[in-house]
């Protein structure tokens, strides 16, 4: 089993379950009884960005009870994304990843999976999502040009088309990677 280590970023409203990996379950309507009550739109992801989230306190996401602290370089998966009919309020945001970049990432399985929430029911349509992945424990390792696959979905269920974007990991150090 793949240890998860991610958090969500400028969340003013988190949801439950803030980073923690979900059990993969057939229902992914987070909205429950409320089925297109805003309209019934797919989310569409505009842009996939890579960048370096530098040193990030997780400890709030990772079991460190038997570590001095929970510190690690943090890579920054950033979703730019809009949806005509504003539910984002309440979405899930999957991540997968490979170290193979040529523009293909298997998502059939593995991964992270991140429940969250923001904004008013409906009102939410355009925002960008900052999804920080711990470096240098769990999957991905330091200083390594790493390509990311994420796909999001929305309060209705409706799920985005799935973007993919390369990007170095920083180093163990928190600086950028990539000899930059
Ligand atoms: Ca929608
Ligand atoms: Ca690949």
């Amino acid at each position: 089993m793949l240890l998860l280590t991610a958090a969500l970023l400028g969340c003013a409203d988190k949801g439950t379950g803030d980073g923690v990996p979900l059990p993969q379950t057939g229902d992914r309507d987070t909205a429950g009884d409320t089925a297109g009550e805003c309209g019934g739109a797919a989310p569409e992801i505009g842009s996939l960005n890579i960048t370096n989230g530098g040193l990030y306190d997780f400890s709030t996401v990772i079991d460190c009870a038997d570590t001095e602290d929970c510190v690690y370089p943090a890579a920054n998966v950033t979703l730019n994304v809009t949806d005509d009919d504003g539910d984002l309020h309440q979405y899930i945001i999957d991540i997968w990843f490979d170290e193979v970049v040529d523009g293909d990432v298997d998502t059939s399985s593995g991964g992270f999976e991140l429940l969250g929430s923001k904004g008013e029911p409906c009102e939410v349509s355009a925002e960008s999502f900052g999804n920080l992945l711990a470096v240098g424990t769990g999957p991905l390792p330091y200083d390594t040009e790493m390509e990311f696959a994420a796909q999001i979905t929305d309060a209705d269920g409706l799920v985005s088309n799935i973007a993919v974007a390369s990007g170095f990991t920083p180093k163990s150090d928190g600086s950028d990677g990539g000899g930059r």
